[in-house]
């Protein structure tokens, strides 16, 4: 991205579009500043936790039941470190039918995502742990590390196999932020 694009908008905080779709407000700006904007906003966009209320397609469909009938007192805890750009260490060994604490620690200078298609789909979570608490996420599809940040997430592998997971932020992925989850007996 060539950073004298930013120069031309200077009325547009940058905190703003980092802040994802709920900080973009395209009807107090004018709309052809928004959609000049928009490519930028699009590549530096880390988004939002996305955290489903209801049973998406294709996910674990008693995700509660597993959840209720784990014993959290004694999660086993596994920390990956985002740097720019590489999830460390990449490869992870996830026990299945154990409670995990997954967490990632954020000291890169940008935030960062964790996403994955299958793993999600095939995991009780019980709850996202950030700055500001814990989140109930029985179906979590994106987690989003802020830069500097720390979160958690608590759940229970629901089936073995090795699930690829990536972070999202445009580019991000190409540049090496890819891993392997394998959850083992
Ligand atoms: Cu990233």
């Amino acid at each position: 991205m060539d950073p004298g694009r930013l120069h031309r908008f200077p009325r547009l905080p940058l905190r703003r579009l980092r802040d994802g779709p709920h900080g973009l407000e395209p009807r107090r700006l004018d709309m052809r500043r928004f959609l000049l904007a928009l490519p930028f906003a699009l590549a530096a966009c880390a988004g939002s936790d996305v955290i489903s209320p209801t049973l998406p397609p294709n996910y674990l469909s008693d995700a509660p039941r597993i959840l209720a009938a784990t014993d959290w007192s004694n999660p086993d805890s596994v920390t990956v470190t985002m740097t720019n750009f590489e999830f460390s260490p990449s490869e992870l060994n996830l026990r299945r039918d154990r409670a995990v604490r997954l967490v990632f620690v954020n000291p890169s200078t940008k935030d960062h995502t964790v996403v994955s298609d299958q793993f999600f789909r095939e995991v009780a979570t019980r709850q996202v742990v950030g700055p500001n608490g814990a989140t109930a996420a029985p179906w979590l599809s994106k987690l989003v590390v802020p830069s500097g940040e720390t979160k958690e997430i608590w759940l229970v592998p629901a089936r073995y196999g090795a699930y690829h997971f990536q972070c999202d932020v445009t580019g991000h992925s190409a540049l090496g932020m890819n891993g392997i989850i394998n959850v083992i007996p």
